[in-house]
């Protein structure tokens, strides 16, 4: 409870902040984007980590404060980037309940002055369990916006393959998990190795996360693998440590 209502006041008190993770061009190994992730410093608990206060927002309703600040702080700081730089952000299930989400996602996109297709929202197979008539009309809203949208942690749920067939997602991201296990046998492999041969007979770009060896980078851009994620390349940190000029935010 106490929890729950230190949460409830953490953004006004601006213990809320967004750090930044690279994602990288497999054939140019240069960053073209980065992925927010939310972070909360508690003023005795230190930093929380999102798995443990993601879950309570959500419960309480709180997620779509959270979720909206996190879309225009990510937004104005991406606006600051080079031109081509996308900027990923998470959504979560309970963010498609009202009809309000895309309606907050274009305001949030004209208050930074960012080209849509620069935005990338990331949702995983949480937000196609329910596959209401909402859910879905919210998403081809958010694709008629020239948004693109990634399937998160591809691979982890009951039947990610099936959501395929559901939706038109631009993007898969193969869940660390796989990555991680890529050179203890044959299978992991072979279920890399389909993924990307999915994602590229279906016209999906495909980004491996978890990335932390040279020979796991090989290896995925060997099976052809567009894009990756991990800490090889680098951890999230926050935007003043990004090394870009001209920061968005005001
Ligand atoms: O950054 P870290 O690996 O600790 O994140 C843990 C989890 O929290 C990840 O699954 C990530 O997707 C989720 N997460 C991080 N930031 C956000 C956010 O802004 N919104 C939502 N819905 N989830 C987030
Ligand atoms: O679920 P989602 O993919 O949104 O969450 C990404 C999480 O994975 C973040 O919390 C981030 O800190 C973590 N992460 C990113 N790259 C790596 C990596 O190379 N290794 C490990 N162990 N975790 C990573
Ligand atoms: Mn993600
Ligand atoms: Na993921």
């Amino acid at each position: 409870k106490a929890f729950e209502a230190d949460l409830r006041a953490a953004l006004q008190r601006g213990e809320i902040s967004v750090h930044y993770q690279p994602l990288l061009d497999t054939a140019t190994r240069s960053i073209c984007g980065y992925e927010a992730l939310m972070r909360w410093q508690h003023p005795t608990r230190g930093w929380v980590s999102p798995a443990e206060f993601i879950p309570v927002a959500e419960d309480t309703g709180l997620i779509d404060a959270l979720g909206e600040w996190v879309m225009r702080h990510a937004l104005q700081e991406a606006a600051g980037w080079p031109d081509h730089f996308t900027v990923a952000v998470n959504l979560s299930a309970v963010q498609f309940r009202g009809a309000t989400l895309s309606r907050m996602v274009m305001s949030a996109l004209a208050a930074a002055g960012i080209s849509p297709g620069r935005l990338h929202l990331e949702i995983t197979e949480s937000v196609l369990l329910a596959a209401s008539e909402q859910t879905l009309s919210t998403l081809h809203q958010l694709k008629e916006l020239g948004v693109r949208i990634a399937m998160d942690d591809f691979g982890t749920g009951y039947s990610s393959l099936s959501y395929l067939r559901c939706f038109p997602f631009d993007t898969i991201k193969i869940d660390q998990s796989f990555v991680r296990d890529l050179s203890t046998g044959p299978e992991a492999l072979s279920v890399v190795q389909l993924i990307i041969s999915l994602g590229a007979s279906l016209g999906m770009e495909t980004t491996a996360e978890g990335v932390e060896t040279e020979a796991q980078y090989a290896c995925l851009q060997a099976l052809g693998c567009t894009h990756m994620q991990g800490y090889l390349f680098g951890r999230p940190k926050p935007a003043s440590e990004l090394g870009h000029v001209g920061a968005g935010m005001p």
